[in-house]
């Protein structure tokens, strides 16, 4: 028996470099080691401000994109977490079991809650317990995320632990997963690369924008004339060459920024080009199947009814485990 994996991705905007290098290749690189379970969590999703006439074109993009990316819905379950109640149903047992105290300690509701100011909800705040939930459901082993998911993945094993304590061994303390890109720098080099910043290259992005964003992202500023060397150990474009291009252009920028043999503009035409050609595979097959959204759908709703049937089973377990089950006597 193979150990479950489970990982999410919000429907909050484009799907980027950043989500892909840091959670969806790594999900495609361990489908043939885990029972992996994937799901679009939309109801993350609403914790912020959002126009509810676009969430069902981004459900469907952000599962199109995935698919697109590789990730093959015949070897693993994709579907949409509103589509299985038992997520929230979970969510509010785990609530009681989750001291406030570890929620305050949360860096992601407290940098969302800065970024909302005007709309501090308790979704919000609520956030990893629902994550937990997610997990633990479909009990999950092992859970692929970006450094940015770390403290929330570290809390689920608390919970799970809680749980188990007090009404019985359950659920496993899922473990996280990194991948060798683990935080993204956006294309400002300051913040990390997110949807809901406008500092990322969408996995698909035409070639004329992905050269347009990377012509104006930020480099090693202290470099401020072409003839000034680089250095580009601090260059948060030298760190994106590292996964689109070769090691001899590798090699090549490293040396050349250095000597100023060439300028920033050089060396972002050819991290430009890398990508282009690196995403144009994803980018098509993207399309594609976001021109057949009722495909997509298809594959989100027997993904949807696997999982309904694993849930119906947990909470069964769970409502047992805490007397929460109503029998004949
Ligand atoms: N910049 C990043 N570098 C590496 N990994 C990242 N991930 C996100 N950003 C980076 C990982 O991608 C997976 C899916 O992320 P998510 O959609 O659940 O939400 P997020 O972490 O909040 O990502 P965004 O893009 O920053 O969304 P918004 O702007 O809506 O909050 C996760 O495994 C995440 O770690």
């Amino acid at each position: 028996m193979k150990k479950r994996l489970f990982s999410g991705i919000q429907p909050s905007g484009d799907v980027h470099i950043g989500n892909y290098l840091g959670a969806i290749k790594n999900w495609i690189a361990l489908l043939n080691d885990y029972d992996c379970i994937f799901s679009i969590v939309d109801y993350h999703a609403i914790t912020v401000e959002y126009d509810p006439g676009l969430m069902q074109k981004r459900i469907l993009n952000a599962a199109a994109v995935n698919i697109g990316a590789g990730l093959d819905p015949d070897r693993c379950i994709l579907f949409v977490q509103s589509q299985v109640p038992e997520h929230t149903e979970l969510t509010w047992i785990l609530n009681s079991l989750t001291p406030m105290g570890l929620l305050e300690r949360m860096t992601q509701y407290k940098d969302k809650a800065k970024q909302n100011e005007k709309n501090v909800n308790v979704g919000l705040f609520d956030y990893p317990v629902l994550q937990t939930a997610d997990i633990l459901l479909y009990k999950g082993c092992a859970v692929p995320i970006g450094e940015d998911q770390l403290q929330h993945v570290e809390l689920s094993r608390e919970i799970a632990r809680k749980f188990n304590m007090r009404y019985g061994e359950l659920f496993p303390e899922p473990q996280h997963l990194l991948s060798d890109a683990p935080r993204i720098m956006g294309l400002d080099g300051k913040s990390k690369m997110s949807k809901s910043m406008d500092n990322y290259i969408s996995l698909i992005e035409d070639p004329d924008t992905i050269w347009k964003k990377l012509s104006r992202a930020t480099t090693d500023e202290n470099r401020k004339r072409r003839n000034d060397p680089g250095n580009p150990e601090i260059c948060n474009l030298f760190t994106l060459h590292k996964y689109f291009s070769n090691e001899t252009e590798i090699a090549k920028v490293n040396k050349e920024c250095r000597t100023a043999e060439i300028g920033c503009i050089e060396c972002k035409r050819i991290l430009s080009d890398n990508m282009v050609k690196a995403l144009a595979p994803i980018r098509e097959k993207s399309l594609a199947l976001m021109n057949k959204p009722d495909d997509v759908l298809d594959v989100l709703n027997t993904g949807a009814k696997k999982c309904r049937k694993i849930a119906e089973e947990t909470m069964e377990e769970v409502r047992s485990l805490m007397g929460l089950r109503l029998v004949k006597v």
